[in-house]
């Protein structure tokens, strides 16, 4: 059997090395592991040192295949288990390692999906002062495309840097037998060479080595890896009308996103099997948390390793009241019926109309004063955790906050009941000098009742609830999410379509003050949002067929998407003036026209796409 290094030892034998060859030997002795041959620490040190006067080594490789594990464990004495909750490196991450005055490096952590070709990567100066490249093959993954990847980065180091040392970990070996490993090493060998000496590149000399972060124990960590969980596969919410929703499966809606309670990775440690509740009752939202597991870690089995508080991490943004045992859970659905929507009924709306399915749902608004509706309003916006980004909990105490919810009201025990959909939040900001511009902040519809039309009827009743008020500005968004803003899209285009200064051939005369003027003062809409709708409508208004007509309509909005390029020129010029050729160089990042055309071309791809989508939607809904 080959033996094959645990990552850590190379770490402890410079150590040893250290007094041995004294300063100045660091990378030398890193990588003289595991070489054959004589090697002169000394002279490599000179030739690749950085201006800091300090070796580097980086470590490169296609995503999750292990870099920072290594770095981690090799230089943080990180227990390998720990690695598994690693996440993604999304920039270089630069380490400074100094272990004594003698033995100083700096590693070079890069994310997985680094892009040679990307005018920021700049490989004169990463590759021209590097000592070692690290390169991290995934050996329990399919490594076809790390051996293209590893190609790509030799070549491309080796042109700006022919005296880097380039070592090939094949790594993670300890998921693999024997011979597996010994076979995936003279495959790689194999290809990767062959490959290299195919392109020319003869003379540069690759080394490869087995690698692991676990040693002896990679049993262990199978067994540990069975104790992880996907947190948005685990939570089930479920809004509850009667006693057997709480059974039936198909009341139970998954949260499309966890990271605000479990973390970036989603996943909870520490539980088999694990299963958490949190119902809602629908009208009144009484809420029980509970969970199951059929096994927990046992942290004397797995170097101290404990589970996760689950049930602390949720409860911590409840506000007080929820139950964790479901029979008073259970109890508090008779008090349902006595459930009123808050505020006042601003709009009704029906879908089915005159089937048998036919559905009632209602929209309210109403301010925080509304009794009952402050520690109602607690409990509604815990739904936000799952369902927006980077959501937060707003300061209700401030009087300028507006409400907006939806109710179902369906039929009941010979009475009718409600069960809450969705809501909205608008902040009423001020326009200077006396004008009010309402931002809309928090908006969800809930899983069970998207795809019905809600959303579309929640924003037009928001708009509407303005459109009188002359001291209305427009109307706003706060960091829209790409769902919202194709709803929005598409309501403003449902809505503009019937202005007259959105008429056909009105669009093909280009975008107009009469434009701007009308949609703000008939529907509240900014003039950056008019903007938009007038590309959707004239999009929806040119024939294709006509290559003119389709000619001219791109380039109205890539004359739009060009500004900021413009603005980048004239900054230029201004800086042109004040700094000399090099001191230019250094500042910019200067893209060539052609860089700049094709960017505009794939910036208006998108935007192409995103309008047939709302137009197709207009389409379904006519
Ligand atoms: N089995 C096994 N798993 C490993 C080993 N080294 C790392 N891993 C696991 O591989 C996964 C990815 O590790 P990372 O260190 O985040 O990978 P990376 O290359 O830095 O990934 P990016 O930052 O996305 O490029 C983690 O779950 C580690 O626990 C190893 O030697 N053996
Ligand atoms: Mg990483």
């Amino acid at each position: 059997m080959a033996p094959y290094h645990r990552i850590s030892d190379p770490w402890s034998y410079e150590q040893e090395e250290e007094d041995h060859y004294g300063p100045g030997y660091e990378v030398g002795s890193y990588t003289k592991d595991y070489n054959d041959g004589p090697y002169d620490g000394e002279s490599d040190l000179n030739v690749n040192s950085n201006p800091e006067g300090k070796p580097r080594i980086l470590l490169m490789g296609l995503r999750r295949s292990g870099k920072s594990s290594i770095q981690k464990v090799v230089f943080h004495k990180m227990s390998p288990n720990e690695t598994l909750f690693l996440e993604s490196t999304n920039k270089i991450v630069k380490d400074e390692i100094s272990n004594s005055s003698f033995v100083q490096f700096q590693i070079w952590d890069f994310p997985g999906q680094v892009d040679f070709f990307d005018s920021n990567f700049d490989c004169e100066m990463i590759f021209g002062g590097c000592g070692a490249l690290v390169f991290v093959i995934d050996a329990q993954d399919d490594y076809i495309d790390a051996l293209m990847k590893l190609n790509l980065t030799v070549t491309r180091a080796y042109k700006v840097n022919p005296n880097i040392r380039f070592e090939v970990f094949i790594h993670k070996v300890d998921g693999l037998s024997d011979d597996h490993k010994i076979e995936a090493q003279r495959d790689i060998h194999q290809r990767a060479n062959d490959e290299l000496m195919e392109e020319g590149f003869d003379s540069v000399n690759l080394s490869f080595y087995l690698t692991s972060i676990y040693d002896h124990s990679s049993y262990k960590k199978t067994l540990l890896q069975t104790f992880i969980t996907d947190s948005n596969e685990a939570l089930d919410l479920k809004l509850v009308c009667e006693l057997s929703d709480v059974q039936n499966d198909e009341t139970t809606f998954k949260p499309e996103m966890s990271h605000q309670i479990f973390g970036e990775n989603e996943s909870i440690f520490g539980y088999q099997n694990l299963k958490i509740s949190l119902y809602y009752t629908a009208g009144k939202l009484n809420t029980y948390l509970g969970m199951t597991y059929k096994a927990e870690v046992d942290p004397k089995q797995f170097d101290g390793a404990i589970a996760d508080d689950v049930m602390g991490a949720i409860s911590a943004k409840l506000p007080p009241g929820y139950m964790t045992n479901l029979d008073d859970f259970v109890a508090t659905l008779n008090k349902e019926q006595t459930f009123k929507p808050f505020g006042d009924l601003l709009s009704t709306y029906s879908i089915n109309k005159g089937s048998a399915t036919e559905r009632h749902f209602q929209l309210y608004s109403c301010t925080i004063e509304e009794t009952g509706f402050r520690s109602y309003h607690e409990r509604l916006q815990t739904f936000l955790l799952w369902y927006v980004d980077a959501a937060s909990f707003i300061d209700v105490d401030d009087d300028r906050w507006r409400f907006y919810l939806i109710f179902e009201k369906y039929p009941c025990d010979g009475g009718h009941r409600y069960a809450i959909c969705g809501y909205a939040t608008v902040y009423l900001y001020f326009a200077y000098p006396n004008k009010t511009r309402p931002r809309i902040s928090q908006f969800l519809v809930l899983p069970p009742f998207q795809r019905l039309g809600l959303g579309a009827e929640l924003l037009n009743v928001i708009y509407r609830s303005f459109l009188k008020d002359s001291n209305i500005l427009d109307i706003t968004v706060e960091d829209p999410s790409d769902e919202f803003t194709r709803l929005r899209d598409f309501v403003d285009a449902q809505n503009c379509k019937k202005l007259p200064s959105f008429s056909k051939e009105k669009l093909h005369q280009g975008f107009t003050a009469e434009m701007v003027d009308e949609a703000q003062r008939d529907l509240k809409i900014n003039k950056k949002q008019a903007r938009r709708v007038y590309e959707i409508l004239r999009f929806q208004a040119t024939n294709l067929s006509d290559l003119e007509e389709y000619r001219a309509y791109r380039l109205d909005v890539k004359r739009r998407l060009n500004i900021p390029y413009q603005k980048e020129a004239s900054d230029y010029k201004k800086l042109q003036k004040a700094l000399n050729a090099e001191e230019l160089r250094s500042t910019l990042s200067t893209s060539t026209k052609e860089q700049r055309i094709e960017n505009l071309e794939k910036q208006y791809q998108t935007i192409e796409n995103e309008y047939r989508h709302t137009l197709e939607r207009l389409a379904a809904s006519q």
